[in-house]
């Protein structure tokens, strides 16, 4: 088999990528190791940057997403019991939408099998070959029989756990990683939003996020340890810390119950390579970095990475050589590093960390003060929430 662009993952970057070069007349296969129920089904992020919405509504995929997605003008952080709304559209002239990542995946997939582009999951044995050559072929098993897709270019977007990075010679990349001492605890539960917006709240306990997937279903996170065993959490116990970290001191807690849908462990790490490229593999998305989820970056991310790509692929095709290709990694890691510094510095303002270091805590809370109490506060985390500009040059 011969395709222009082979594309391994069919997470938000994947999908994209080959949506984004079918509109542009440029041959893709993807691949995908799961099932397409569980890339449909698994529960991951939920915020959108306007620039991620922009782009899917661009390209003929937003129809749903603007029926259903809820457009969001502001959040509010809260500490001490008392709630501060930074108030995001009226500092940026710009908004985000809740929409659930595999909303989106299923919008994709949908675009990609009606067009008749080929998608095909439950791929095994992936193996990238020739990475250095003109030439690079992926070989892999499908429905028991060997294949190999001889392409131009490959696009590793198999998120953290993929082969791609891991097929890239030792050393040739460069990681530079942090592995926080904690990690989030979320549910899913069929419960009205705790508030319209959503809340980050720092508190002696942990922090809390609560968050929403739509009028009917809440989307809930509590800070717990790296190892924590879920078997160890009651939902009265959940139910139980979410009021309490999550609590206003004068108006108790916002925090609704219902039947918890889901619940899940995540770890949290912030974790780049450099450079994004290995002659004709380009990476992008989670298989390139990894941001803690208290920024809402990662799916925004990877959509970022992939219009750069995208854009590049464009100009190679359309005769105008590899000089875009060549500028890719540079170009994404430039604004993925801004993007590690503010999910890194949302980490390190509304977590506890070792315990708690009362000195730590009055820091801490002198800055979510002055965030909430000045105007190039609230800015600084406005602009870098709604998504910094993309230029694609
Ligand atoms: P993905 O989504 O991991 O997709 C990679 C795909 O590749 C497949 N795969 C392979 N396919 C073929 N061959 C192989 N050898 C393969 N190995 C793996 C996998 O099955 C998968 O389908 O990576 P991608 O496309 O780069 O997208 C990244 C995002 O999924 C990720 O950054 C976000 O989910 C992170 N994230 C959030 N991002 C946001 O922008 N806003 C949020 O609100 C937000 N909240 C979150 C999050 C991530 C979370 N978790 C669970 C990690 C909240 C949570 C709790
Ligand atoms: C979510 O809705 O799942 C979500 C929202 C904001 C975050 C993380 C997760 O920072």
């Amino acid at each position: 088999m011969r395709t222009q662009v082979g594309i391994v993952g069919a997470g938000p970057a994947g999908l994209l990528l080959g949506h984004l070069l079918h509109r542009a007349g440029i041959e893709s296969v993807v691949l995908e190791s799961r099932s397409r129920t569980h890339v449909e089904e698994r529960i991951r992020a939920g915020l959108l940057e306007q620039g991620t919405v922009d782009v899917l509504t661009e390209t003929g995929v937003g129809d749903r997403l603007h029926r259903e997605g809820l457009v969001h003008e502001g959040l509010e952080l809260r500490f001490d019991g008392e709630g501060h709304r930074i108030p995001l559209t009226s500092l940026t002239g710009r908004r985000v939408t809740i929409y659930g990542q595999q909303e989106v995946l299923k919008d994709l997939i949908a675009a990609r099998l009606g067009a008749g582009a080929p998608l095909q999951f439950e791929v095994e044995q992936v193996a990238l070959h020739d990475l250095e050559s003109d030439y690079p072929s992926i070989t892999y098993v499908h429905e028991g029989a060997a294949q190999t897709l001889h392409c131009d270019v490959i696009a590793g977007c198999d998120g953290f756990h993929g082969i791609c990075r891991e097929s890239i010679p030792a050393g040739v990349l460069r990681a530079y990683e942090r592995v926080y001492p904690f990690a989030w605890l979320g549910i899913l539960a069929a419960a009205p939003p705790a508030s319209p917006e959503l809340i980050y709240a720092r508190h002696e306990r942990g922090f809390a996020l609560a968050t929403m997937r739509s009028e009917t279903l809440s989307r809930l996170y509590l800070q717990c340890r790296p190892e924590e065993d879920l078997a160890a959490w009651s939902d009265d116990r959940i139910w139980a810390e979410l009021h309490a970290r999550l609590a206003h001191r004068d108006l108790g807690s916002p925090v609704k119950e219902g039947k918890i849908l889901q619940r899940g462990v995540t770890a949290m790490r912030s974790f780049v390579v450099e450079p994004m490229r290995f002659g004709r593999l380009f990476l992008a998305g989670d298989a390139a970095h990894i941001v803690p989820p208290t920024g809402a970056k990662g799916m925004n991310l990877a959509v970022a990475d992939i219009r750069v790509l995208a854009h590049a692929l464009q100009a190679f095709y359309r005769g105008r050589g590899m000089g875009l290709l060549e500028a890719y990694s540079a170009k994404a890691l430039a604004r993925v590093w801004k993007a590690q510094r503010f999910s890194w510095w949302m980490t390190s303002l509304l977590h506890s960390f070792d315990g708690e270091d009362p000195f730590e805590h009055k820091v801490q809370v002198a800055e979510l003060d002055y965030i909430c109490g000045s105007a190039a506060g609230a800015m600084t985390l406005a602009e870098n929430y709604v998504g910094l500009p993309l230029a694609l040059g």
